[in-house]
C-alpha cells in the first residue's frame, strides 16, 4: 500500500536519511526516552503484521481452518474443545502481542489488555494459560495440550507466532521522537474485530478504495495505546489482513495504517479526506451504521444522508476506519455494543486527523426505557472501568457512540437525532 503520509508538525517536518532499524531490543524499564514512543509505534506495526499473518494462516492451512469453521453448535459442537478454535486463534494474536511488546518495553506489560483471557480448559477439565514461550517447539506443546493433541495445528501456530518479521514502513521510520514515555501508556488489543466476517469469509467485490459492506476485508487487528493518566487515545494500528487478493488470486494481501496524537504531535499514514463540504449546512452527509442499529436513528438521519448516503456495513473497527479514509462522514452507534478494545486504536487515528469519538448520550435515570439522551459527549476515554460493571461490561462505550472527522459534521448530526432516538 501506499505509505505516503499526512504527517502534520507543530516544527517542521524533518526527513532524516535513510535509517536502519536494529532488530527490536529489550529496553531497561528506568530508559525513558522521547525516542522510545517511536520504537514502540514500530514495534505495535511489526506485531500487527505478524497477527495478520497468523489470521492468513488459519484460513490458509487446511488442518487450522478446518478447526475454524467448525459450526459449534448442539449436538454438532466439537466436544474436544471447551472453547471454540476461533477463541484460540483471537487469544494466541492477543498472547504473541503482549509477548512482543513486554519482551521490548517491560514497563508496559501489566498494563496490556485485550478483549480475551488466555484461561484456557481442555478436555480433561485442565486449566491451561496460554501464553507464548520462548521457544517455537515449547509453544506447540503448549497449544497442543488445548487442541486435543493436535501437533499439526499447534505446530503451524507455534511458526506463524514464533515468526521473525522485519516489518518496514518508511513513513513510521522517519517519525521525530515525541515527548512521552512507554511508562506512560497502556494498550488495548483487539486481536480480530469482526471475528463472524473472518469466520464466514465471504468476499464482496469491490472497486479498489472502495466501501466494503462485509466479509473478510471487515476483520481487523486492532493495537490502541492510551495514556494511563488521562484515558486519551495517543497511538494506534490498525492492520486489515484481507484488503485485497494477491497477484495469484489464491491468498491475500492487507494492509495498515497508524496515527499519532498526543498534545500538539499529530501524525496519520491516512491523508486527511478531501470531502469538507459535508460540513456545511445543507450539504449531504454519508453515514455508517450497524445493520442491527434501531430503525429510529435510520429514519432520524435519513434526511442528511439521503438515498445511498446511509450505508451498512460490519465491524466495529472497520466502520470507524471508513470515517478514516473518508468512505463516510460519521459512524452513528446508539447501543453499548462496543468495547475500550474495538475503538482505541481508530480512535487515535481519527484525532491525528482532527477529528474524534464521542460517547453519544446516557441514558437518564428513570428515563424512558431504551430512550437515549442525545447530548455531545466527552470523547471516549480508555483508562478507567465502568463503575458496578463486572466482566466485559466494565469496558463497554456504553452510552453508543459517533466518531467523526470534522466537528461541525457532528454537531449536525447530534442535533439531527436529538429527540428522536
Ligand atoms: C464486534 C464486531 C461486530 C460489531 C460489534 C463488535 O467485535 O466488530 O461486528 O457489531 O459491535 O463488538 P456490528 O458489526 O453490528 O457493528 P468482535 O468481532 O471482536 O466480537
Ligand atoms: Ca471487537
Amino acid at each position: 500500500m501506499s505509505v505516503f503520509a499526512w504527517i502534520v508538525y507543530k516544527e517542521s517536518f524533518s526527513a532524516k536519511a535513510a535509517y536502519h532499524r536494529a532488530p527490536f531490543e529489550r529496553r531497561s524499564a528506568t530508559v525513558n526516552s522521547v525516542s522510545d514512543m517511536a520504537e514502540l509505534l514500530q514495534l505495535l506495526l511489526n506485531v500487527s503484521e505478524k497477527a495478520a499473518n497468523v489470521a492468513r494462516v488459519c484460513r490458509r492451512e487446511a488442518p487450522l481452518f478446518e478447526l475454524l469453521v467448525q459450526e459449534k453448535k448442539g449436538d454438532d459442537k466439537n466436544k474436544k474443545f471447551v472453547q471454540d478454535f476461533k477463541t484460540l486463534a483471537d487469544v494466541v494474536i492477543q498472547e504473541m502481542i503482549r509477548h512482543d511488546v513486554g519482551a521490548v518495553f517491560p514497563e508496559l506489560i501489566d498494563f496490556i489488555q485485550g478483549e480475551e483471557s488466555n484461561k484456557f480448559e481442555n478436555g480433561l477439565g485442565e486449566s491451561v494459560i496460554v501464553t507464548v514461550c520462548a521457544k517455537e517447539q515449547e509453544t506447540a506443546a503448549l497449544l497442543a495440550t488445548v487442541l486435543d493433541g493436535d501437533q499439526t495445528a499447534a505446530a503451524l501456530l507455534a511458526k506463524a507466532i514464533h515468526q521473525d518479521l522485519q516489518f518496514r514502513d518508511e513513513a513510521a521510520e522517519r517519525l521525530k521522537p515525541f515527548p512521552l514515555s512507554p511508562a506512560d501508556v497502556g494498550i488495548w488489543i483487539d486481536p480480530i474485530d469482526g471475528t463472524s466476517q473472518y469466520i464466514e469469509g465471504k468476499e464482496e467485490l469491490v472497486p479498489e478504495g472502495d466501501f466494503c459492506s462485509f466479509g473478510l476485508p471487515c476483520a481487523l487487528v486492532l493495537i490502541g495505546v492510551y495514556l494511563r493518566a488521562t484515558g486519551e487515545p495517543v497511538m494506534g494500528v490498525i492492520n486489515q489482513p484481507f484488503h485485497q487478493r494477491d497477484e495469484t488470486g489464491h491468498g491475500w494481501k492487507g494492509q495498515h495504517f497508524w496515527g499519532v496524537s498526543h498534545g500538539d504531535f499529530n501524525a496519520c499514514s491516512v491523508p486527511r479526506s478531501k470531502r469538507l463540504s459535508s460540513s456545511e449546512d445543507g450539504a449531504c452527509l454519508s453515514a455508517v451504521l450497524s445493520s442491527s442499529e434501531k430503525a429510529a436513528v435510520k429514519e432520524a438521519l435519513a434526511p442528511l444522508c439521503p438515498g445511498k448516503c446511509l450505508k451498512y456495513a460490519s465491524g466495529a473497527g472497520y466502520k470507524i476506519l471508513c470515517v478514516i479514509l473518508g468512505l463516510a462522514d460519521v459512524y452513528v452507534l446508539s447501543e453499548g455494543s462496543t468495547f475500550k478494545w474495538d475503538s482505541c486504536a481508530p480512535h487515535a487515528l481519527l484525532r491525528a486527523l482532527g477529528g474524534g469519538v464521542v460517547e453519544l448520550g446516557t441514558r437518564p435515570p428513570g428515563g424512558n426505557k431504551g430512550q437515549v439522551e442525545v447530548q455531545r459527549g466527552a470523547e471516549l476515554t480508555y483508562h478507567k472501568p465502568n463503575a458496578g460493571c463486572r466482566g466485559a461490561d466494565q469496558w463497554a462505550n456504553q452510552g453508543g457512540l459517533v466518531a467523526y472527522l470534522d466537528s461541525k459534521v457532528l454537531s449536525r448530526v447530534l442535533g439531527e437525532l436529538a429527540g428522536k432516538i
